[in-house]
């Protein structure tokens, strides 16, 4: 396959720009046109050609200052136009086939939508363009369609005009005043339940705020709209920043390829992360509703008014944004459950793409299909790197750096280190060594060791730093790492260290290692580092099942103690796995833990819960998967009978109040679904279950229950999976949970099992939601399923993705991830993974997306 490689460093500023559009967009289902007037400007002085990007369409027709053009060629990826004066109007007309756009990339028609998504490349679809984040231009938009079939006809910007023809169809026109590159813009047309309602800013501009979704959902769409005016409202708080047009429009649609788009003033949203109310939604839907609807809000200035010059720099308004997601979510909920959340998104996912063939830095330097590379690298360890500037700097640091970011670049088109500059001017702080967490991929591991002097009762602490090479980087420098410290012992007094090396809680890490002395301490004194985690690093402190208990009882940072029980947890399933017992004192601790922490229900319902698969895959090397699985499951079947008592006091204490989301009440929901996950395990397990599911008013507990039922007995699970199933019959979003439920259940069965889903009804290859529910949870969070030792597993994952990938290869690429991740796993498992790779490598017609992803993958083993 030949393949077009792009460079970081290869970034060249656009030849051509383009100030000014007008398009006319005449919606129909197979043949939609589209005539886009651009205003075309020569940059600088040279005689190159002008190449438009452009794939997937017909060129109906070119002209230049209105007179038909034939100086233009078609080339691979586009068109290009010689002998161009050097300022003129570009008139093109194209065609497209929205209904046979499976991709959802440009614009497509699902279930009687239309609708765009065009970040990263998807404008290039619609019309030949410069395709490119840097070239920025004013949009008028006229959408016309029939009127009966789309009489929502929506566009960026303002409504300025609108009619009707005799045909039939109507039309209306939409001006966005905000120059911006062509990946912000949308259009979406259909027929729409609305919900209206509207936000005054601060500074009194009255912004009215619309949400569309389908027929017959608005009650579900409430939540979604309050979500949005405390997103507008925060966002003024913390960062001065107000929304800057009159209209906000949001769209639900079923068909979409990811959580949600940020197109200027028209965001386009999966109904997922809109539609949810106490029967259908739990309370994790509630929350990521809250956080989506503000992240893609928050683009408005952190991605719009200032975007990215080219697509390495996407960690620019991805890590930024996903940064201020998190804070105001902590704000509307609380500090530690979201830390938590975000934490394991890292150990789960992110550490194992740093570990595999993907390794990239949050700001990658080589890329062969964009969409490959939204990922949690860039997303969310560019939130934590941006974490560490707001630690560092301070929020008021960080709030003056933020206000010159947009002093100096409203309006622009930027890169991340133009973002660094601009915190450094505004807090006059030397960031260029932190800098380096842009360009160096993979995850330090900090040491920690410590020496105690008896006699002279002195502890040393050395902490000490080391990145392994990566798949795209061997060699690695230290970086600079905030570390949060405290030194604690036994009665829990925290000692400072001598030479006053921990500043404000803080050690900075930016050599090989730190030394810290404590002198006249006693010998019980612990390091404990990482508090809030301060830093995307793995942390490698030896720590006895006693000390990890004395951190939890004495830390100040909530963070810790809970790391304390993870770590704890994953020191008692080693046990097991070197078939050694979990002591009885730990068991008599851990009774002890549950009832100190009885009425701290965020506490408790987090430190109840054992380390996902995932999560142990990374403190481990060469895994075998049946192996781990099954010493996990022997703790936690430990766990269950060895603190049945407790565990019955903590489901039983929480009396059942009519449901609010509210998060004292959530907190407790949480616990008591932990506690019950744990009860099923026990003889009390069947009827307690059958109890919850039976009185449940909300789904949170409903959905608590099946959960819990899944590892209890397969009879009373099937049972309530029927009743489940046709209940919801109905509503695939809610049908979502039960395929995923299915799809991570433990049986023998499970491929047979899954193939009978596929023809369930409701399930349809051409919806993203569906195919990740069913086949993304299976490849992602079955590891007993998906990792069978025949490989049948595997196989049956690689059959379906060369389906999926004809298709949609988005999709499929984001699914292949756990194959191409074979690193982590034993050599037997390993040599199978691989034998797919190559299967899915050698497939003609593969996608970009699936072939960049699956080489690469292959690739690393040759280098080893
Ligand atoms: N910016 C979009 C993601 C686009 C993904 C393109 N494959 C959503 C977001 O991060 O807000
Ligand atoms: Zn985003």
């Amino acid at each position: 396959m030949s393949v077009n490689v792009k460079r970081r460093l290869d970034y060249q500023p656009p030849l051509y720009t383009i100030t000014n559009v007008v398009m006319h967009v005449q919606l129909h289902a197979t043949a939609t046109r589209i005539k886009t007037v651009s205003t075309v400007q020569r940059v600088g002085d040279h005689n190159s050609p002008l190449f438009l990007d452009g794939e997937k369409m017909q060129l109906l027709s070119l002209a230049v200052n209105g007179e038909a053009y034939n100086l233009y060629s078609h080339v691979e990826g586009g068109i290009s136009l010689t002998e161009v004066p050097d300022t003129f109007e570009l008139t093109v007309e194209t065609e497209i086939d929205p209904q046979n756009n499976k991709a959802l990339e440009g614009l497509y028609l699902s279930n009687g939508v239309f609708c765009t998504q065009c970040e990263a490349e998807g404008f290039r679809r619609i019309t030949y363009f410069l395709d490119r984040p840097d070239v920025l231009a004013k949009y008028e938009v006229t959408v016309s369609g029939d009127k009966e079939k789309y009489p929502t006809l929506l566009a960026n910007g303002n409504p300025i005009a609108k009619g009707e023809e005799s045909d039939g169809t109507h039309w209306v026109t939409w001006q966005d005043p905000h120059p911006k590159p062509c990946y912000l813009f949308a259009l979406v047309a259909g027929d729409f339940d609305l919900l209206e309602d509207s936000y005054t800013t601060t500074s009194g501009r009255d912004v009215k705020l619309e949400l569309y979704v389908d027929k017959g959902k608005r009650d579900k769409g409430v939540f979604a709209l309050e979500s949005l005016k405390r997103a507008m409202k925060w966002d003024e708080d913390t960062f001065g920043l107000e929304y800057d047009l009159d209209i906000y429009m949001i769209v639900a649609v079923d068909f979409f390829n990811m959580g949600a788009m940020e197109n200027k003033g028209l965001n386009v949203f999966n109904s997922k992360f809109v539609l949810a109310d106490q029967d259908s939604a739990t309370d994790e839907d509630f929350f990521n509703v809250e956080s989506v609807i503000a992240h893609e809000y928050f683009h408005n200035w952190t991605g719009n008014r200032v975007t990215c010059r080219d697509w390495f720099q996407l960690s620019l308004k991805e890590g930024l944004t996903v940064f201020r997601d998190q804070q105001f979510s902590a704000d509307m909920t609380s500090a530690l459950s979201n830390r938590i959340k975000h934490v394991r998104v890292m150990r789960e996912h992110q550490f194992a793409e740093d570990a595999s063939a993907m390794s990239h830095p949050i700001r990658p330097d080589e890329v062969i299909e964009m969409n490959n590379f939204y990922t949690v690298t860039v997303y969310d360890k560019g939130a934590e790197v941006i974490r560490m500037f707001h630690t560092l700097l301070g929020a008021d640091g960080f709030r003056k750096g933020m206000d010159e970011y947009f002093r100096r670049h409203d309006g622009q088109a930027v890169t991340c280190d133009d973002f660094v500059a601009a915190m450094q001017t505004a807090t006059e702080r030397d960031l260029s060594h932190f800098a380096k967490w842009y360009s160096q991929s993979g995850t330090p591991v900090v040491g920690v060791s410590r020496m105690y002097d008896k006699q002279k009762r002195t502890l040393h602490i050395s902490l000490s730093q080391h990145t392994p090479a990566t798949a795209n980087q061997q060699e690695k420098e230290p970086l600079y790492i905030p570390v949060a410290f405290e030194c604690i012992d036994d009665t829990g007094k925290h000692y400072p260290d001598d030479d006053g090396l921990i500043k404000d809680g803080l050690v900075i890490l930016d050599k090989p290692s730190v030394s810290l002395m404590f002198s006249d301490v006693p010998e019980s004194c612990l390091p404990v580092v990482l508090g809030n985690f301060s830093a995307p690093v793995k942390v490698d402190n030896p720590l006895s099942a006693k000390e990890l208990l004395q951190i939890f009882r004495f830390a100040d940072d909530p963070f810790n103690r809970w790391d304390a029980m993870q770590s704890l947890y994953d020191w008692c399933i080693t046990q097991i796995e070197l078939d050694k017992s979990v002591p009885d004192s730990v068991w008599k601790a851990l009774a002890d833990v549950i009832a100190a922490e009885k009425d701290n229900h965020e506490l408790l319902g987090e430190c109840l819960s054992i380390p996902s698969f995932e999560t142990l895959c990374q403190t481990r090397v060469g895994v075998d998967v049946a192996a781990l699985a099954s010493a996990r499951q022997s703790f936690c079947a430990q766990f269950a009978s060895e603190l049945q008592s407790a565990l019955l006091t903590v489901w039983n204490g929480f009396s059942s109040v009519s449901y609010t989301y509210k998060q004292t009440d959530v907190n407790a929901r949480r616990c008591k679904n932990v506690a019950l996950g744990h009860l099923a395990r026990t003889a009390d397990g069947e009827a307690l279950i059958e109890k919850q599911f039976a009185e449940a008013d909300n789904m949170t507990d409903s959905l608590g229950a099946l959960r819990a039922a899944q590892s209890g007995s397969a009879e009373v699970f099937n049972s309530l999976m029927t009743a489940f199933e046709q209940k919801w019959n109905h509503d695939p979003l809610v049908l979502d949970k039960w395929f995923a439920l299915n799809a991570t259940t433990e049986r023998e069965d499970i491929l047979a099992h899954i193939t009978m889903l596929k023809s369930h009804p409701q399930f349809t290859m051409g919806n993203p939601n569906r195919v990740r529910a069913l086949i993304g949870s299976f490849a992602f969070y079955n590891p007993v399923g998906f990792h069978q030792p025949d490989g049948s597993g595997y196989q049956y994952v690689t059959d379906y993705l060369l389906e999926l990938d004809q298709h949609n290869p988005q999709v499929a690429a984001r699914i292949v991830t756990p194959l191409t991740q074979w690193q982590n796993y034993a050599d037997k498992h390993q040599q199978k993974m691989k034998a797919q790779l190559t299967r899915l490598v050698n497939h003609e017609g593969l996608s970009k997306d699936v072939f960049e992803k699956v080489s690469k993958s292959l690739a690393y083993e040759k280098s080893e």
